[in-house]
């Protein structure tokens, strides 16, 4: 019976393929360089203690857990928390670090964020996505977001702003502009006619974005916000500040075709068309 007993727990194993992930991000303060090389103060977690102008994408499969190490290289304190998971958050004083654990029951994109002072140090740059997956499709992710950029540097030594009159003037996707973010391979959806291609897109910005795909639809697989939008079949998808949305993309015709943002100041930087949230899709034969 005890062999028996093995059998059925290594079944039992390989039918799941549920693990741990084990993270380490850093938390930085350092400044964003725009397309035209505008810079402002900017915030981010890194992968190592190196600062990048865009956040690490955590990625897990159905099931996973995520132990994650939060270190706070910032000279003030932060706090962490995952949206649409859990209100709970977590206070990493400056100078140290938590280990904290998640289980990731259901498939999508979560934002993990510092809460802090909300929404200043989410819009000062920290927050990143945590994709959930369940399934192996080539997939593309976006952290879609804008700034004012003469609001950071006010925002960092807590001199107060009005939200009221937020003009945002830099809009990025995982922290570039066009022309570059069609070099990020994590971002430009690249594939054949036929194939299923998976987006993850996350606003961790204050405005609400509008996604345009030209030249083809796609079906919202997974909505944080609203369970209604999951199976609608179109070509634009607005999405709100901290709203992640996942879609999936058949594309049935080859071509390279217009993506951006149909708030059409957000295809600007600093007013200069098309240096915004544009890129192309490229889709062979
Ligand atoms: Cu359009």
């Amino acid at each position: 019976m005890k062999s028996f007993a093995g059998i059925v727990v290594l079944i039992l194993g390989l039918s799941s393929y549920a693990a741990t992930v084990e993270e380490k991000i850093y938390i930085l303060s350092d400044s964003m360089t725009c397309v035209d090389n505008t810079t402002f103060p900017y915030r981010t977690f890194n992968d190592f203690n190196a600062f990048s102008q865009n956040n690490p994408i955590l990625q897990l499969n159905q099931d996973d857990s995520l132990s994650l190490w939060v270190v706070n290289f910032d000279s003030i304190d932060h706090n962490f928390q995952i949206e649409d998971y859990a209100s709970t958050f977590e206070t990493i004083p400056a100078g140290d670090s938590v280990l904290v654990g998640y289980k990731f029951v259901n498939a999508g994109g979560y934002i993990y964020h510092d809460p802090l002072n909300a929404p200043t140090n989410q819009y000062l740059g920290l927050a990143g996505m945590i994709i959930v997956k369940d399934h192996s499709h080539d997939s593309f992710y976006w952290n879609i977001k804008e700034h004012d950029s003469t609001w950071n540097d006010n925002l960092l030594h807590n001199v107060a702003v009005d939200w009221t009159t937020y003009e945002p003037d830099f809009f990025t996707i995982n922290g570039n502009s066009n022309p570059d973010i069609n070099a990020d391979p994590l971002a430009r959806i690249v594939g054949n006619v036929g194939d299923t291609l998976i987006l993850y897109m996350s606003n961790t910005g204050n405005s609400v974005h509008s996604m345009h795909l030209h030249g083809y639809h796609a079906t919202i697989l997974y909505s944080s916000k609203s369970a209604l939008e999951v199976g609608r079949e179109k070509d634009t998808f607005p999405i709100h500040p901290m709203q992640s949305l996942v879609l999936r993309i058949v594309p049935d015709k080859e071509g390279e075709y217009p993506v951006h943002d149909h708030n059409l100041v957000a295809v600007t930087g600093n007013n200069l068309y098309a240096n915004g949230m544009f890129m192309t899709m490229l889709i062979s034969p």
